[in-house]
């Protein structure tokens, strides 16, 4: 399939210039492609994940990417999609999350055929007057009044300097296209007024013939109507730190019956036939959740390898189970890091006393009750003995006492 028809199969595109055009050229030829982004964190998350796999199928069917780190228009701030003002950042802030990011890409994107760089090498080398000379004088103020990013700003009010900002986008557009061939510039549908801007100022200096495209991609929208891409503890961060390979699979395997089909064309490179098999399964037999399953290690697999989807396969079939005296220290951080968690004493104790002055039983008639119904487990293991006693020291190298309450009540014993 050709890789633009791959695309719209994927209902991954929103707004383009020429689309006939653009999949011809890409028949025809490798093209050079980019994508931007802006070092406004240290790390990316999941919605910005959608247009750099799209590099990604492009660089797979043979094609060139170029991804692109703001360092420069990082220190200007995109007013797209804004309500307000942006604080500039310092540039230490700027630098230090271009590194991060950087490196981010180099994982994503492996080691051949792609080029990462960064537009604080150019746009850092143009002076005021000629910035004003050979880009200003291009740009007509009422047009650049008029792109929707602008115009919506224009009661609350925007800066000059924010203002200023699709030029720096075009100014990229147009040195990427010199000095690497680059032919098409993709983006998030709030970056369809900088694509435009780009094409429409090469298309003034290296002729209207010019053959450069834009594309963007639709909004993410979630079946229930909630924001893609958020959780309870906030964004999906690709930072293994910030949101830990475990975290990250189980956000992709919680997905509801009703995306979980549009997140495989979007978010993995299976193909058109697996993807129609894994529809199949949802109608068929949406309580085996096959298709979340595959969602969740094909993201994760991408994104932090292999190894990280074994892990997250075993924690969860640990946590499901309740056993989970084999787990290693590591995979206990990670599986448990948004649960309820106390802090204890390396003393031995008995067990109703235990649980009621740690905090995990609210009385020691209630932590009498559940002990002998047989609801309560000690790392795995079932404890329905009044006299039992917890010594803390025995598992997980003393570091942790894993309680389970019911079938689904976990509780983390760190130990201090
Ligand atoms: O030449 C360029 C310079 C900067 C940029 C792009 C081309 C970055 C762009 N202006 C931007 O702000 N992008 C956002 C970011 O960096 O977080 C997001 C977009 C989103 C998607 C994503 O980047 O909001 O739609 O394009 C990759």
């Amino acid at each position: 399939m050709n890789i633009i028809d791959d695309l719209e199969w994927r209902g991954a595109i929103n707004q383009s210039t020429d689309l006939d055009a653009l999949k011809k050229l890409t028949e025809e030829n490798k093209i050079a492609l980019y994508c931007g982004t802006d070092p406004t964190g240290d790390s990316l998350h999941i919605g910005h994940l959608i247009p750099f796999m799209i590099l990604k199928r492009f660089q797979l069917a043979g094609h060139h990417p170029v991804i692109l780190i703001g360092g420069g228009t990082g220190a200007i701030g995109d007013p797209s999609g804004r309500k307000t003002e942006r604080t500039l950042q310092t540039m230490e802030q700027v630098h230090h999350n271009e590194e991060a990011l950087t490196a981010q890409m180099k994982k994503l994107f492996g080691t051949e055929n792609f080029t990462i760089v960064n537009n604080h090498d150019w746009l850092s080398k143009i002076s005021l007057l000629d910035f004003l000379r050979d880009y200003g004088k291009l740009f007509n103020i009422n047009t650049m009044l008029n792109k929707e990013v602008v115009a919506s700003r224009l009661e609350a009010g925007i800066s000059f300097t924010e203002f200023t900002y699709q030029i720096l986008q075009s100014v990229d557009f147009l040195h990427l296209y010199r000095h690497h061939d680059v032919q098409l510039e993709i983006g998030g549908s709030d970056q369809w007024g900088n694509i435009t801007a780009g094409i429409d100022l090469i298309h003034k200096i290296e002729g209207p013939e010019t053959k450069v495209y834009g594309l963007t991609i639709p909004l993410m929208l979630k079946a229930d109507g909630t924001k893609f891409g958020k959780t309870a503890g906030g964004a999906v961060w690709l930072d293994p730190k910030k949101t830990s390979p475990y975290e990250f699979y189980q956000f992709w395997i919680n997905q509801d019956d009703r995306d979980v089909v549009k997140y495989l064309k979007y978010f993995t490179f299976l193909s058109k036939e697996e993807i129609d098999d894994l529809a199949e399964k949802v109608e068929k037999e949406p309580w085996k959740r096959e298709a979340q399953r595959r969602l969740a290690e094909e993201v994760t697999k991408f994104v932090h390898g292999e190894k990280a989807v074994e892990e997250a396969e075993r924690i969860s079939k640990a946590l499901f189970s309740g056993d989970v005296a084999d787990l290693s220290v590591e995979e206990i951080e990670q599986g448990f890091k948004n649960m309820p968690s106390v802090d204890v004493e390396n003393k031995k104790e008995n067990i109703v006393i235990w649980l009621t002055d740690n905090g995990i039983e609210p009385s020691r008639r209630q932590a009498r009750q559940d002990v002998s119904n047989g609801a309560i487990r000690i790392n795995g293991e079932k404890v329905d003995d009044l006299e039992a006693e917890i010594d803390p020291s025995t598992h997980f190298d003393g570091k942790f006492v894993i309680v389970r309450r019911g079938k689904k009540h976990y509780f983390l014993a760190r130990v201090k």
